[in-house]
């Protein structure tokens, strides 16, 4: 056993880089080649391969540490005989420039670029694989364009990838995608035609022969051949536009080729990872807490929402249904194809997670509230120079605090096996805009009077209407209200708004005939609709909230008990 210094190798012009990545930990057995950090420079990104194999004794560089060529990564009690040569002076040290170094994009000088010259032009430009080094074969693993798209000049066309490397080819020119001449998961080859392009504006140079084109190549990290120099492996992609390293290249989120092939062996869409490395860079953790997220219901890709949005679009094959009914409408009238707006498919396939979810139930109720109503209308009366006016929502959502600080566990969430006890009552209430359904959520409604909170309701529900909600205005809600009582109906069955654990439904208020045991009386009833899951809540709690609530909408004076 020999004790081993990894030293950053030779890594070209880059002076000093930060170490961004830390990927090996004291203790830990490493492979030769193996990546150790990711060291990053306003040009390139690297991952720092062991010359050795190895056990990890010490590591010398910590996050956000400058190193250049020569600065000792960590030291390695280097297993059997690959150890550095004898040559080396004592205590032996690994031969730093061997290594093989993955570079993300590095700037070339502007005087190396070789696509520089650009013509105007118009009519169809081929767009093929420029030189991308000693790679062969390499997947085509995104496509970044369609036709009809209009491209600018260095504009990403697709992503390709090698075992070792991932890179967007740009398009040499500017103008209309006519037609895209790979597809995914096809391999592609140095002058292999990507897409044929209406030429619009600023055209590759006649002189650029079709087959060899010159036109840079975004990389992200590429692994330089293993001999002997690093400078060959960056060489390769010399002549790359810059971009802001730590950002996601173009689109494509920002990761090491070795965490996109753990992704995509996973199946993990990466550009929904959040990255926890320097600059929003995704680790290999951060994949996996992402898989864990997944596993646990906690977190739903995209592709698994829209999949799942059944009414929406989707087929509900995931769920082992049988295929959603395809019509062609048009054979039984005219008809007109709408899209559906942005907030209505988000939403869709929020209320679809939570009505296949939730194992929801609904309690009715009728609350009497002739007394309510009859101060509500005096209060408005009184109040009406003021400008102020108050609906009965107002008056709703003060009560169901109270009955939310009884049945505390209407205003609980679900962790996994346990139950989160909110403190704070943060109401919020359904409110139907031309764009569709938003919540706007009332915070601390606890610690407000009932016209503060018409107030804010009012400015919030104005806000939904014109679209101008933040997210901060319509997240944090503890339960929410559904009311329908300014249009009509009698009850229905409000979808839980996940995570809360219930939701109130309200109706139009009628006078009925109430019997107060010696005669029938004109009462205003209010219908009440509450819904709640009950993994959390039983039948018996929804009885009591929605009794509790009648009371208080009956003789308001309850809320001060
Ligand atoms: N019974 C009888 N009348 C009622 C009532 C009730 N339960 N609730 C409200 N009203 C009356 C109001 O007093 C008001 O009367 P006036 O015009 O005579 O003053 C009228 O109905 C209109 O009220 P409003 O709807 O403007 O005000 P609101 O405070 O009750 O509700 C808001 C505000 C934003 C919640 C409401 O406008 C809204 O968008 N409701 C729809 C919510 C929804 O879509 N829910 C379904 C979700 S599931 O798809």
């Amino acid at each position: 056993m020999a004790i081993v210094e990894v030293q950053v190798p030779d890594i070209g012009d880059l002076d000093e880089v930060a170490v961004i990545e830390l990927m090996v930990k004291v203790g830990d057995t490493v492979k030769a080649e193996q990546s150790l950090i990711t060291v990053e420079s306003d040009k390139a990104s690297m991952e720092i391969p062991s010359s050795t194999a190895g056990v990890v004794k010490e590591i010398k560089v910590k996050l956000g540490d400058k190193v250049k060529q020569g600065s000792v990564v960590l030291v390695l009690e280097a297993a059997g005989a690959a150890v550095a040569p004898s040559a080396a002076p004592a205590p032996a040290q690994a031969a730093p420039a061997p290594a093989p170094v993955r570079a993300e994009p590095v700037e070339a000088p502007a005087s190396t670029s070789t696509s520089s010259v650009r013509t105007e032009t118009s009519g169809p430009v081929e767009v093929r694989v420029p030189d991308i080094g000693d790679f062969k074969d390499v997947a085509v693993i995104e496509l970044l364009v369609k036709v009809g798209d209009t491209v600018k000049v260095e504009q990403s066309l697709i992503t390709v990838e090698s075992d070792k490397a991932s890179m967007e080819i740009p398009s040499s020119t500017a103008g209309v995608v006519k037609e895209i001449k790979v597809k995914l998961g096809d391999t592609v080859n140095i002058g292999d035609l990507v897409v044929i392009l209406e030429g619009s504006a600023a055209a590759a140079p006649s002189a650029v022969p079709a087959s060899a084109p010159t036109t840079p190549v975004r990389a992200e990290p590429v692994e330089a051949p293993a001999s002997p120099s690093t400078s060959s492996g960056r060489t390769d992609v010399v002549a790359v536009p810059a971009h802001a390293p730590g950002a996601p290249t173009l689109g494509l989120p920002h990761a090491s080729p070795s965490v996109r092939k753990f992704a995509r062996e996973l199946g993990v869409p990466l550009n929904e990872v959040k990255g926890s490395g320097l600059k929003g860079r995704i680790t290999e953790s951060d994949v996996q807490s992402f898989t864990r997220s997944v596993m646990s219901g906690a977190v739903q890709t995209v592709a698994a929402a829209a999949q799942h949005k059944g009414s929406a679009g989707g087929d509900g094959a995931a769920l082992g249904l049988i295929p959603w009914p395809k019509v062609d409408f048009a054979k039984f009238g005219p008809i007109e194809r709408k899209e559906m707006s942005r907030i209505k498919k988000i939403s869709g396939a929020n209320l679809l997670r939570n009505a296949i979810m939730i194992p929801a139930v609904t309690n009715h109720d009728d609350a009497d509230i002739t007394d309510l109503e009859a101060f509500r209308v005096l209060t408005n009366k009184e109040n009406e120079k003021a400008g102020i006016k108050v609906t009965m929502l107002a008056f709703l959502i003060k009560a169901c605090v109270a009955a939310l600080k009884k049945y505390p566990e209407f205003n609980s969430s679900l962790d996994g096996d346990a139950l989160i006890y909110k403190q704070y009552y943060h109401i919020g209430f359904a409110a139907d805009t031309p764009n569709g359904l938003m919540v706007p959520v009332i915070k601390d409604a606890d610690k407000k009077g009932i016209f503060q909170i018409s107030t804010e309701m009012g400015e919030l529900a104005k806000k939904a209407r014109d679209g101008k909600l933040s997210p901060a205005e319509m997240s944090g809600a503890t339960f929410t209200i559904s009311s329908l009582g300014g249009i009509g109906g009698t009850y229905f069955t409000p979808i839980i708004n996940a995570p809360e654990v219930a939701i109130l439904g309200v109706c139009r208020s009628t006078t009925q005939p109430v019997w107060d045991g010696k005669a029938f009386q004109p009462r205003l009833m209010l219908p009440l609709s509450l819904t709640w899951d009950h993994r959390v809540i039983d039948g018996a709690s929804a009885a009591r909230f929605n009794v509790y609530l009648a009371q208080i909408l009956g003789d308001f004076r309850r809320v001060l008990l």
